[in-house]
């Protein structure tokens, strides 16, 4: 036995102490306390603790969050509390009846009980119904719900999901409690793990609750440490304390203080009425969570009342859950198109039997590539597991294989542009196939001139894109260039063109040729070069000629430009079609104002990232980032703790606390502008 001195002891417990603190911070409250940095060296110092002195290391060490020895087989484990199932209301008169029950079994009368009844709702979380057992304080036993009497035992895997408590933290540590809730993979993760599949070509999960429940089944823990898993509670099972709380919601927040995440819009109302009304306001917040929910859960709060309802087989009288419309719905694959995008690129296109999904009616999904046709291995007349969830669009997640018709068709990725019936080319390494026919392609020139006269790039108002579909079919332009010499003769004589329309659009066109030199560059559509890269390319340039001049060995010396950018920047000044028509384009008056070097030179905001927050009220936020773009600094989407400073306006939420919780600075809109003012 190695002797371990006080001051190692002392130390080991106060850097586990320490990490499990972070971990709480950071992976149960999303309020970091410190940057990822700090948390990555102690855990360094732990584990080189661990190293030294092999007898400290135990079951409650944030080291042992990775995973271990793979298993052979996952052992049963019986519920000594059953784990119940929930009953299902689909419309607001099943929530009705749920209530009148509620009230019969419990002799309620409204002239005698002087309030309604009180209901904890919450957001079903679509996962993995799962146990968790800790005795004095500490995890000794994961288990999944099964049937609800028997379980498997996954108890190496649920300590490698961070927010899962290995010890209870602050007071009245209950002897024994099981704690019950649902262990579920964010969407950001899912994605993320979907995207790895489909680059390695491996089957992807049809859904956050599959690719969960598929985490969990792991044998091998290392596997499930390395899925963003994620738990919240939502109940107890065994329970031996000294206070038992009154209401569920109380229970919850009892559950809160011992270390667990639960979920942030649970909500005590009175009345069913009022459940009703959650239902609503959480169905139209569906999309916005990071999470996949698929009902609200109802629960009566009191929980003396929900000991006297008892349950009927294996569900509660006291709780029930409302579905939200599915996300997930079968139809069937009638065609494929293949559309050609502005680069050329060709997207198969899936036209299918509309449905109704997430909300919204399907008609046609994205099959992204050659690849993903491949992958999917599916043909057209296949029936299709169609996926809405969250803004994004809809999915293909998966062939029903067993429901293949005898005539269906393989789905033929062309060898001509469907448009210009120029060679199609893949190159090396690359996911898609391009048309080779760059501005001979209508289509081409169509989406370079919608790109063109967009909102960000030169903003010509009227210029929609059935208007640029209709002027290209016609030949009234072949290029950018040719929109300037357009006359109001020439619009009003087109399909649905008022006198008016074409005056006006003229007009836009005209105001169009005062520019800056990024809105330009970004207009020409080279690939790769978005907005962010077209400013940069302006500050760091400050005129047309040196971008042009610049060669790639030049370009990758500026800041985010890489070798492939790079190279498409080259490339697209070395065609001389593109330079004809820069030339055309500053023939006919468009313009900007070149950048002073010297002023570049001490570009005041060089190298800081920014991050704008909630609302704007004076200024609006595209030109706060422009304002601060041109001064240097980078506009981020997220906070870290690589983030300089932070502008928050009303309604500024998770960003501005991590900021706060960061110590990252934070003006509001006013304290933005005088500080801009200061820079004049
Ligand atoms: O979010 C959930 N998926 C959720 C599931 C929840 N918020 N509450 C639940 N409550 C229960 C009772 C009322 C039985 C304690 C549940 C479930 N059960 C449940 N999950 C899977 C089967 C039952």
């Amino acid at each position: 036995m190695q002797n371990i001195s006080d001051d190692v002891l002392r130390e080991y417990e106060h850097l586990k102490d320490e990490l499990n603190q972070h971990n709480h911070r950071y992976y149960v409250l999303d309020e970091p306390s410190v940057p990822d940095s700090e948390y990555d060296r102690q855990m360094r110092q732990l584990q080189d603790l661990e190293q030294q002195y092999p007898a400290l290391r135990s079951d409650d060490s944030p080291t042992q969050r990775v995973g271990g020895q793979a298993l052979d087989a996952f052992t049963q484990v019986r519920h000594t509390v059953p784990m119940l199932s929930l009953e299902n209301a689909f419309s607001d008169s099943e929530l009705q009846d749920f209530d009148r029950r509620i009230k019969e079994r419990l002799n309620y009368s409204a002239l005698i009980n002087p309030t309604d009844i009180e209901f904890a709702c919450e957001p079903k979380l679509d996962g993995v119904a799962v146990s968790l057992l800790y005795k004095n304080g500490q995890l000794v036993r994961g288990a999944t719900r099964g049937d609800g009497s028997v379980g498997e035992d996954i108890t190496a895997n649920v300590r490698t999901i961070k927010s899962i408590p290995l010890k209870l933290r602050g007071e009245s540590i209950p002897a024994l409690l099981e704690v019950r809730g649902e262990i579920y993979l964010p969407r950001p993760g899912f994605d993320a793990l979907n995207a790895k599949a489909m680059q390695g070509g491996e089957k992807t999960f049809v859904n956050p609750r599959n690719a969960a429940a598929g985490s969990l089944r792991q044998l091998d823990s290392k596997i499930t440490a390395s899925r963003p898993l994620e738990m919240c509670a939502y109940s107890v099972g065994q329970f031996e304390a000294e206070v038992i709380p009154t209401s569920h919601t109380q229970m919850l927040d009892t559950l809160g203080g011992w270390g667990f995440k639960i979920n942030q819009h649970v909500q005590a109302v009175t009345g069913i009425a009022a459940c009703a009304d959650y239902y609503q306001a959480m169905a139209e917040r569906r999309d916005k969570l990071t999470y996949d929910i698929d009902g609200i859960v109802y629960k009566v709060n009191d929980l003396a009342l929900q000991q006297r309802l008892g349950f009927v087989a294996k569900a509660p009288r006291w709780a029930i859950a409302r579905k939200f419309p599915a996300q997930e719905e079968m139809t069937q694959l009638l065609e494929v198109e293949f559309q050609v995008g502005r680069t050329g690129a060709i997207t198969p296109v899936a036209r299918l039997e509309p449905v109704f999904v997430g909300g919204v009616t399907v008609s046609n999904a994205t099959l992204h590539n050659g690849d993903e046709i491949k992958r999917l291995g599916i043909c057209i007349g296949d029936t299709v597991i169609i996926r809405r969830a969250g803004d994004v669009i809809p999915q293909i997640a998966k062939v029903i294989l067993e429901k293949r018709p005898t005539n269906a068709e393989a789905i033929v990725f062309p060898e001509r542009c469907p448009v210009c019936l120029s060679s199609v080319k893949r190159t090396e390494g690359e996911a898609v196939a391009r048309c080779t026919g760059g501005l001979f392609c209508g289509a081409q020139i169509k989406q370079a001139i919608k790109h063109f006269a967009s909102r960000k790039a030169m903003d010509i108002d009227g210029l929609g894109d059935r208007l640029v579909e209709l002027m290209v079919d016609a030949g009234s332009i072949y290029s950018v260039a040719d929109l300037y010499d357009l006359t109001v003769q020439q619009l009003a004589g087109l399909e649905r063109m008022a006198e008016k329309s074409a005056n006006n659009l003229t007009a836009a066109i005209h105001a169009s040729k005062e520019t800056t030199l990024a809105k330009f560059l970004y207009s020409l559509g080279i690939r790769e070069v978005g907005e962010a890269t077209a400013q940069t390319l302006a500050n760091n340039f400050g005129t047309l000629e040196a971008v042009i001049g610049a060669d790639a060995e030049h370009l990758l010396e500026v800041d985010d430009i890489g070798p492939i950018v790079a190279k498409h920047i080259v490339d697209f000044f070395n065609n001389p079609d593109n330079l004809a028509i820069i030339d055309a384009l500053r023939d006919a008056g468009v313009r900007w104002a070149d950048i002073d070097q010297k002023a570049q030179a001490s570009q005041p905001l060089k190298g800081q990232t920014w991050v704008l927050t909630g609302g704007m009220e004076i200024m609006s936020r595209a030109e706060a980032k422009d304002r601060l773009q041109a001064l240097g600094a980078k506009v981020a989407g997220s906070v870290s703790a690589k983030t300089s400073q932070v502008v928050a306006g009303p309604g500024a939420g998770s960003k501005l606390a991590k900021a706060q919780s960061l110590d990252i600075p934070v003006l509001d809109e006013a304290g933005f502008i005088g500080f801009l003012e200061t820079l004049n």
